[in-house]
C-alpha cells in the first residue's frame, strides 16, 4: 500500500486534483458486483451521490438509510499525459469502513478502517492523456473483529442492519475528500519532528524518509515567512533562536520545507505547517511548554444533519466558533480520527486535541447498544480469544495509521487509545499493554497516552490504570446512575470514588472526558426533571463543584458539544441529546453556564498552587 499519511500538497514537484463532487453510486446487496464486472463495465444502474458525504441521510426511504453491506462509488477521471513519469495515486482521506479500488477494471488496493487515509497507485492500470474508470467497492459491516466493533441484526425477510457496539449512527460512504496526486518517483515519504526547549530557543529534531538517496534539505520558516533554521541530511537538529512557541489558544505556526535535491535540480519538495511546543505529564499536572494547563472543551462527533459524518467545512467552522465563544481550549476526537482539515484548524486555533483511535465498543453491555450481543455472561470481551488476536491486530493497525497521520500536529497533545473498554478483567492487561507500547514506540513526540474509563470499571475495578499517563473518566452519576431527585446521592458517589482514586493513583492527573444529561432543547420544568434544560444546569453545577474539590482534576470535557444521531431505541429521542448545543448548533441553557465558568478559568492554570 503506497504511503498515504502525508497530507497532499501542491509544490514545484507535486500536483493534486480534487475528485470531490458527484460520483455514481449503487448498493450491491447480493455482493455480485465483482463477478458481474462492475469495476470494468460500469455500475449497471447508478444514481448520483455527492462526495464527500455519508450516503445515509440523503435518501428518503428507510432501506437505503439503514443499508448495511456492499456498495459502490465510481466516476471517470482524466489523467494528464505529462504525469507519465510520476507516481500517480488516488488518495482517499477515508472510506468507511473498507474499500477496494479499481482503475479500468484492475484491482489496485484495499483498505480496512473507516477513518484514516490510504492511496491506490494508478500507474499500472492507467490510460495516459485519457479518461479512466475509477470504481470503489465499499462495505460498512462491523464485527467484533473490526475497529470500531459492531454486529449485524437480521430481519425476518433477511435484510441486515447494523447493530453497532457504540452510541452513534453507523454513517458510511466516502465521507472525506478524494484526490488524485502526482508526485516524483523519488520523493519525501515521511517526516517526523520533535521539539524541545533550550531557554528561549526551540530545538527541533527531525527525521526524514525518502524513496531515494539524493540529498535532503530541511528548513523551517517562521510565522512571517523568514527562514529560521535549516539543515542538510535525513536526520538532525534545527535550533530556532527566540522561538515563537505554539501555545494553548495562542498558537504560532512555522512551515517546515523538506526538499530532495540533486545538485541544482529539485527532485521533490513537500511542506507542512507545524507548531513548536512540548507536552508532558509531570506529577499530577499536564504541561504544555512547561506550564500547567486546565483543559476545557468537549467530546465531539463529526455529525450534522443531511451530511451525516461527511466532511463539512462550514459545520466545522461553526463548531470552532462555538468552542471559542465558550472559552474552550480543547476537544477529544470521540470516537474516531477526525478529518485532517479539523486538526489543521485546531493547530491554527491553538486547541489541545486528544486524538482518539476508533477503538470503541470493547465492552459487552446493553448500555452499549449491542442488541446483537446477549446480556452479561460474566465473561468480559477480553476473555474472547478472537478479541486477543484478530481484534487486537486491527486495533494495532488503527493505532499505526493514526500516529503516522497525526504525529506532527502541534494540536495533538495526547492519544486516547480506547473509549470505555471493559478493563475489569485481567485478560485486558496484555492486550492494552500491546496497544500502549506500540503507540509509545511509534510516536516520536512520546505524547501522553490514555483511554476513557467507563463507570462500570470505577476506581478499584479497572485493571489497566497503570498504563495510562493520565486518567480520563467518563461519568454519568446523576444521569444513568441516581438521576433526578437522587442527584445528591450521585454527588456523594462521585466524591467517594474520587477519594478512592486519590489513594489508588496518587501520582496521576485526571480529567473528565464525558459527563452530561440528555436534554430536549425547550423542555422546562421547575423544579427540574430529567430531560429538562433546568436539570442539565443542575447536573453540571454538581459536577463542577466536585471537580473543584480536587486539585489533580486538570480538565473537563462534557458530553457532547452538540446533539448527534444514533441508532434508534428506547434510550434515544431521534439521537443523543446530551449536547450543550442542538444538532443545528444553537445553544441550550447549559451553554451559557459553561461559557460563564470557562471564560473565568485561564488556559494555563496551576490548580495546585491555587489550592495550596
Ligand atoms: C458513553 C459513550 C458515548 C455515549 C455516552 C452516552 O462513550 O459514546 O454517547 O456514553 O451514553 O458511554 O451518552
Amino acid at each position: 500500500m503506497p504511503f498515504a499519511s502525508q497530507y497532499p500538497r501542491i509544490t514545484r514537484t507535486r500536483r493534486t486534483e480534487d475528485l470531490c463532487g458527484t460520483w455514481d453510486f449503487q448498493f450491491d446487496p447480493k455482493a455480485e458486483g465483482v463477478e458481474a464486472g462492475w469495476a470494468k463495465n460500469g455500475l449497471p444502474d447508478p444514481i448520483d451521490m455527492p462526495v464527500p458525504a455519508s450516503f445515509n441521510d440523503v435518501f428518503t426511504d428507510k432501506w437505503s438509510r439503514e443499508y448495511y453491506g456492499d456498495f459502490w462509488y465510481a466516476r471517470r477521471v482524466f489523467v494528464p499525459g505529462e504525469w507519465r513519469d510520476r507516481n500517480v495515486d488516488l488518495r482517499f482521506d477515508s472510506a468507511t469502513h473498507r474499500a477496494t479500488v479499481y482503475v479500468n477494471g484492475v484491482e489496485l488496493a484495499s483498505h480496512e478502517g473507516g477513518f484514516t487515509p490510504f492511496a491506490a497507485r494508478m500507474n499500472d492500470a492507467v490510460r495516459w492523456d485519457d479518461w479512466n474508470y475509477v470504481a470503489v467497492r465499499m462495505n460498512n459491516v462491523l464485527t467484533e473483529q473490526t475497529i470500531p466493533l459492531g454486529g449485524t441484526a437480521t430481519m425476518r425477510d433477511g435484510t441486515k442492519i447494523a447493530a453497532p457496539y457504540f452510541d452513534f449512527f453507523n454513517y458510511s460512504g466516502l465521507q472525506r475528500k478524494v484526490r488524485m496526486l502526482a508526485t516524483p518517483t523519488e520523493r519525501v515519504e515521511d517526516v517526523s519532528l520533535v521539539t524541545s526547549l533550550d531557554g528561549a530557543d526551540a530545538l527541533v529534531d527531525f527525521r526524514v524518509e525518502t524513496s531515494g538517496s539524493h540529498q535532503v534539505e530541511v528548513s523551517l520558516c517562521d510565522p512571517d515567512g523568514s527562514v529560521a533554521a535549516s539543515a542538510i541530511g535525513k536526520a538532525g537538529q534545527l535550533r530556532v533562536r527566540d522561538a515563537r512557541l505554539w501555545n494553548l489558544r495562542a498558537p504560532e505556526l512555522y512551515t517546515v520545507w523538506v526538499r530532495v535535491t540533486d545538485g541544482e535540480r529539485l527532485v521533490d519538495e513537500w511542506y507542512d505547517v507545524v507548531g513548536l511546543r512540548t507536552v508532558e505529564v509531570r506529577g499530577r499536572q499536564i504541561l504544555v511548554n512547561g506550564k500547567p494547563v486546565y483543559l476545557k472543551g468537549f467530546g465531539r462527533h463529526e455529525d450534522s444533519p443531511i451530511h451525516g459524518r461527511g466532511f463539512d467545512p462550514v459545520v466545522n467552522k461553526r463548531d470552532f466558533e462555538l468552542l471559542k465563544w465558550m472559552g474552550a481550549n480543547s476537544f477529544r476526537t470521540s470516537h474516531y480520527p477526525y478529518a485532517e482539515e479539523q486538526l489543521y484548524e485546531a493547530d491554527r486555533e491553538g486547541f489541545f486535541v486528544i486524538d482518539e483511535v476508533a477503538a470503541v465498543g470493547l465492552l459487552r453491555s446493553t448500555k452499549n447498544f449491542a442488541d446483537a450481543v446477549a446480556g452479561a455472561t460474566g465473561e468480559t470481551i477480553f476473555d474472547d480469544p478472537r478479541i486477543q488476536t484478530e481484534t487486537l491486530a486491527a486495533h494495532l493497525q488503527a493505532v499505526r495509521e493514526l500516529v503516522a497521520r497525526d504525529k506532527n500536529h502541534a494540536c495533538v497533545c495526547a492519544w486516547s487509545l480506547f473509549n470505555e473498554p471493559d478493563f475489569s478483567s485481567q485478560a485486558a492487561v496484555p492486550y492494552a499493554e500491546k496497544v500502549f507500547s506500540l503507540c509509545r514506540e511509534l510516536d516520536p513526540q512520546r505524547r501522553p497516552r490514555s483511554y476513557t474509563n467507563v463507570t462500570r470499571c470505577r476506581a478499584g475495578i479497572d485493571k489497566c490504570t497503570h498504563l495510562a499517563d493520565f486518567m480520563m473518566l467518563n461519568r454519568y452519576d446523576g444521569w444513568y446512575v441516581c438521576g433526578g431527585p437522587r442527584i445528591e446521592d450521585a454527588r456523594q458517589i462521585l466524591i467517594d470514588e474520587m477519594h478512592k482514586w486519590e489513594e489508588l493513583e496518587p501520582d496521576k492527573p485526571f480529567m473528565f472526558t464525558e459527563y452530561g444529561t440528555d436534554t430536549m432543547a425547550g423542555v422546562h420544568k421547575l423544579p427540574s426533571v430529567m430531560w429538562s434544560e433546568e436539570y442539565q444546569l443542575e447536573f453540571f453545577r454538581v459536577q463542577h463543584e466536585v471537580f473543584d474539590m480536587f486539585d489533580w482534576v486538570v480538565g473537563e470535557q462534557p458530553w457532547n458539544l452538540c446533539d448527534f444521531q444514533t441508532t434508534e431505541g428506547i434510550m434515544r429521542v431521534d439521537g443523543n441529546k446530551k449536547g450543550a448545543f442542538t444538532r443545528d448548533r444553537q445553544p441550550k441553557a447549559v451553554a451559557f453556564l459553561l461559557r460563564d465558568r470557562w471564560t473565568q478559568i485561564p488556559d494555563y492554570r496551576d490548580k495546585q498552587a491555587e489550592q495550596r
